[in-house]
């Protein structure tokens, strides 16, 4: 079926472009004709149709303002509803991608930010080992590409190969975003965390601080330069192994006496370290559910190297145990004052 073709109500002059109540009634038009604000239906070129007829091509006229208009107004609505969220997925990698996917095709009620550093999500599974383009993943995690439709080869009972990592990253990126419930902010950095102290002295996540990646990067070079927030119940980090991004939230709550202290990733042990993560995945402080190889700096797991199935099978599970507290974290959150 041909993408929705978004109206934008263009001839409002009051909005003069995006009015985001009005243009997020998306409707999906079969390809050959679009229905503008005005009602008149337009019949939409094809591409064939275009082939050759470049003479006296053009592009439908546009006001520079329109283009400005149709993007602030849109950042800054979603901004602005995402200001309090149900859940806050940082890092946008294998295994923060997978349990956007498993949190938002199960609950489509929630409302979940998802927090990307980089310009470009996908963290490290753009490629398998050393650069090089296949991607492979132990069963069972093959079940996790049938679900979202991504073929393999498979080689003996034991494992599967996707023939790039790409092709998985592309397609669980695009499942994911084209949930209406998830809102990916990618260039923007968690960092640090929003806290509450719990009634034994320890430490409750209530949402996450964030700025600019590229403003986070300059924190010691320019004066002060403060964050934004986002308020949720859960924050599910995935921010990878240790590096200048990485282990976020876990190096954050060791430094807040949230955790006593880092286990620190271990050496490569492709079966110790894959069931380790899987199996660990879970709510490491009230509110904060760490998985992927970030668990790996918490718990002193091994590392697994180039397999990627302890990535998205931590996902389904670090979706599982957010669901399992939401109700609870919901309700303590509520407590604190009704917005
Ligand atoms: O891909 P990563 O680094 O992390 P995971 O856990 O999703 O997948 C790990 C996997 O790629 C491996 O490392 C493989 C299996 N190798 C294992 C081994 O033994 O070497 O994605 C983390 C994402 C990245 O995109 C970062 O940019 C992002 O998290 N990130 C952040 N985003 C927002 N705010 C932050 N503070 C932050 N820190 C990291």
């Amino acid at each position: 079926m041909a993408p929705p073709a978004a109206l934008v109500d263009l001839q409002d002059p009051a909005t003069n472009g995006h009015n985001p109540a009005k243009s997020a009634k998306v409707a999906a038009v079969p390809h050959t004709t679009a229905v503008p604000a005005n009602g008149a239906a337009t019949k939409q070129e094809t591409i064939e149709e275009m082939a050759g007829q470049w003479s006296d091509f053009r592009f439908a006229p546009i006001r520079e303002s329109q283009v400005s208009r149709a993007m602030t107004r849109r950042y800054f609505s979603d901004l602005d509803k995402y200001a309090e969220s149900d859940v806050v997925i940082v890092g946008a990698g294998s295994c923060g991608l997978s349990t956007a996917y498993c949190l938002a095709k199960a609950r489509p009620d929630l409302k979940i930010a998802l927090i990307e550093a980089s310009v470009s999500p996908g963290g490290g599974a753009w490629l398998g080992g050393q650069l090089f383009s296949a991607m492979v993943m132990r069963k069972p995690a093959d079940a996790f590409l049938r679900e979202i439709g991504v073929p393999y080869e498979d080689m003996d009972a034991n494992f599967v190969v996707v023939k790039h990592a790409a092709l998985f990253t592309s397609t669980i990126l695009s499942k994911v975003l084209h949930f209406p419930n998830v809102k990916l902010f990618n260039a923007t950095a968690v960092e640090d965390l929003i806290t509450r102290k719990t009634d034994d002295g320890g430490i409750r996540l209530a949402g996450v601080v964030t700025n600019w990646t590229l403003v986070s990067m300059h924190h010691d070079d320019q004066s002060c330069m403060d964050p934004n927030t986002i308020n949720a119940p859960i924050v599910i980090s995935t921010t990878g192994h240790d590096g200048p991004f990485g282990a976020f939230s876990a190096k954050r709550l060791v430094s807040m006496g949230g955790l006593p202290a880092l286990g620190g990733m271990r050496g490569l042990d492709m079966n110790t370290a894959e069931d380790a993560i899987v199996k660990g995945t879970r709510e490491i402080a009230p509110g904060l559910i760490i998985g992927g190889m970030e668990l790996s700096e918490v718990d002193g797991a091994n590392r697994m190297g180039p397999t990627f199935g302890a990535m998205v099978l931590s996902g389904v599970k670090a979706a599982e145990e957010a669901l399992k507290v939401f109700d609870q974290r919901k309700q303590e959150c509520s407590e604190e004052m009704a917005v």
